[in-house]
């Protein structure tokens, strides 16, 4: 440890790719693995559009848990460890930009700035109608919370009650979606055009929670190791990445990040 930390405090230019798991220990169950979200939900059902219209129509009271619980989640969810060491190193200039997978707003609320994120945001809708892309803030989540609470009425009242939930854009008034990306959906291309630079250029490449199997974020690792970037990964177990990085460590991501980039700046 003493070692990996010595090497990524001389680095000048560190990227953060961080997973499901930088934010496990805030309550965000992971997706994959015991515990794991679709545990309980099956992606190959909930990870996709065509597959979550299905539910609403068949299913509705899947649906509602699903979004129950997705709100319940997130809006309980505080930044740990993990997250506040890596906003402080970014401010102390120690690192050059976070890229994540993660659709929560807890590696900003940790007060990173710079933060690519791959697979969409959850506190922003896209209306289906306009394109148009609005906030979706945490009063709105709470009040649309609030309405789905204890509703277990049949399945007619249930699809009413969604129908009518559904937020609406505010220049339209077309229906809206999360703009997060699904399976099978395109990766918005100037985030990715912008995480691919800024890990080409970069001088380390810390992993942090990610079981490496979604493309292409996957790649991202490769690109960094490719472009001889020191590589260090944090993971609760050993991940496809393991074997290229120079530094592994297995443990809960909220301990060892800390340990690997110390609050106190580098060394001049
Ligand atoms: C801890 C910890 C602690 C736990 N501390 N560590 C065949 C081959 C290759 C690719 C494909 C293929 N078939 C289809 C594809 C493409 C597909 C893909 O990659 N599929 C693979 C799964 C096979 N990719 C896509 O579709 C992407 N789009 C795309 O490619 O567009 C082009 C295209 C268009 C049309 C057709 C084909 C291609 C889009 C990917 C979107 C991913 N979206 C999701 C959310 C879905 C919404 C939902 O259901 O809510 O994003 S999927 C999910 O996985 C989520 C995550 O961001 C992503 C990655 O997961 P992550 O973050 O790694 O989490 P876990 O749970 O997997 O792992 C957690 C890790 O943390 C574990 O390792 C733990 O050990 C660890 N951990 N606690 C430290 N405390
Ligand atoms: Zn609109």
């Amino acid at each position: 440890m003493t070692e990996a930390a010595g090497r990524l405090s001389a680095c000048r230019r560190i990227v953060v790719f961080t997973g499901a798991g930088v934010s496990a220990e805030s309550g965000i169950p992971t997706f994959r693995g015991e515990g794991g979200i679709w545990e309980k939900y099956d992606p190959d059902v909930f990870g996709n559009i065509p597959g979550l219209g299905q539910v609403w129509l068949t299913q509705p009271q899947r649906l509602l848990d699903f979004i129950t619980d997705a709100l319940d989640t997130f809006l309980a969810a505080q930044p740990n460890a993990a997250h506040l060491v890596i906003g402080k190193a970014e401010a102390a200039g120690r690192i050059r930009a976070v890229v994540t997978q993660n659709v929560d707003d807890l590696h900003e609320r940790g007060g990173t700035r710079t933060v690519f994120k791959l697979h969409g945001d959850l506190y922003t809708l896209r209306c289906l109608r306009c394109g148009r892309s609005g906030p979706l803030d945490r009063g709105r989540m709470e009040r649309i919370r609030d309405q789905l609470d204890g509703m277990r009425s049949g399945r007619l009242a249930i699809l009413k009650k969604l129908w009518e939930i559904m937020p609406r854009c505010g220049e339209c008034e077309g229906l809206t979606r999360p703009d997060v990306v699904f399976f099978g959906e395109s990766l918005p291309a100037n985030v990715l055009r912008q995480a691919e630079e800024e890990t080409r250029s970069c001088d380390a490449f810390l992993i942090v929670g990610t079981s490496g199997v979604v493309y292409p974020a996957a790649l991202l690792p490769k690109l960094a190791r490719s472009r001889g970037a020191l590589v260090v990964e944090v993971n609760r177990e050993a991940s496809p990445y393991t074997e290229m990085s120079d530094f592994s460590f297995f443990g809960p991501a909220g301990s060892i990040v800390p340990e690997l980039i110390p609050e106190s700046p580098r060394p001049a």
